[in-house]
């Protein structure tokens, strides 16, 4: 991309472009930016250049197809599509476009987003949308995914992610104890005095016995 091209894109629609962006991160409502958020955290802490945006399937159906049938051009390599209820943004844009996209069901007021789920994971033969859990689980695993397709060809997503999964790994391995967190440190604050008064008792009878 030549340095003149490098002004964010708007079109008609306003379907605004980050000239560099390898991965989009669209959603159907600003209502979804509290689930999608970890997953635009995450491909920055990867160091993946992103574009976030809303893009309705229902209420800006127009601007949904332009965004999809336009990403390859624009440089875009993933798609992660997080939407909640009737969630067919996935989907649809998976119809308009032939790279990966994957798809986040948002949790919905009415139905803890198992509308979502079965509506971005039952699609029919032929339009695949790599689905992933409810909720921020879910969009950070999008990130990870999405990591690890780009990472096919770019080596160094590649290696933030192996970093990411070694340093994940050491910090679990870090704290074996599960009682030694914060939140249960009171209970072993309590626990070590009752077992200090348990062991003084049984050093006092002990000593009588002997
Ligand atoms: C879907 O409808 C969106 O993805 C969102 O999860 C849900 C509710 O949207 P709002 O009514 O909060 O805008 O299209």
């Amino acid at each position: 991309m030549s340095a003149k091209n490098t002004k964010p894109h708007v079109s008609r629609n306003h379907a605004v472009a980050h000239p560099h962006a390898l991965v989009g991160v669209i959603m159907g409502s600003q209502s979804d930016w509290e689930t999608l958020e970890p997953a635009a955290d995450m491909l920055s802490q990867m160091g993946i250049p992103h574009e976030t945006r809303i893009v309705s399937a229902h209420r800006t159906p127009d601007l949904l197809f332009e965004y999809a049938s336009g990403a390859e051009d624009r440089g875009i390599e993933v798609i992660i599509a997080g939407a909640g209820g009737a969630a067919h943004l996935p989907g649809m844009t998976a119809s308009k476009t032939v790279l990966p996209v994957l798809g986040v069901p948002v949790e919905s007021k009415a139905l803890k987003g198992l509308d979502s789920l079965l509506s971005i994971a039952q699609m029919p033969g032929g339009i695949p949308v790599g689905t992933l859990a409810i909720g921020k689980s879910g969009a950070i695993n999008s990130a990870l995914l999405a990591a690890a397709i780009l990472g096919i060809k770019h080596p160094h997503i590649r290696e933030s992610l192996r970093k990411f999964r070694e340093t994940q790994t050491n910090r679990v391995l870090g704290v074996p104890d599960p009682s030694a967190t914060s939140q249960s440190k009171s209970k072993f604050r309590a626990g070590s005095h009752f077992s200090k008064r348990l062991y003084s008792k049984r050093k006092t009878s002990a000593g009588k016995s002997s």
